[in-house]
């Protein structure tokens, strides 16, 4: 119903009838995976570390204070991905300790 300065009144501010539609946010929140880094007895720590300076963008010290981590305590994390990263981030892991013949072993997990 219009008031007596002919506005209708129906919340929005607008002043105009129509109809109400609500936008639904198109993007959804992605699932989020843990990409664990698992301790052995044969990776050279050098080569742990150069894995987490170029897959997973640490700088040294941080590459150094994960390594040492995993070393310590059996596994580690190296980062949170969207579900498609991870896997990208796992099989690059993968592929390298295979190339230089490491049995280093990388695994992802839901957050
Ligand atoms: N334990 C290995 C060594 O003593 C080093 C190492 C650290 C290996 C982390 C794997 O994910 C790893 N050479």
């Amino acid at each position: 119903m219009a008031d007596k300065n002919n506005r209708n009144n129906d919340g929005d501010g607008d002043n105009q009838t129509g109809t109400i539609t609500k936008t639904k946010p198109k993007t959804k929140k992605p699932r989020l995976y843990k990409v664990l880094l698992l301790n052995d007895d044969y990776t050279p720590m050098e080569f742990v570390i150069f894995v987490l300076e170029s897959v997973f963008s640490k700088n040294r010290e941080e590459a150094t204070a994960i390594m040492l981590h995993v070393h310590q305590k059996g596994v580690g994390l190296c980062g949170v991905y969207s579900h498609e990263i991870a896997e990208t981030k796992l099989s690059q892991v993968m592929d390298l300790a295979l190339e230089h013949e490491h049995p280093l072993q990388c695994t992802m997990e839901k957050e």
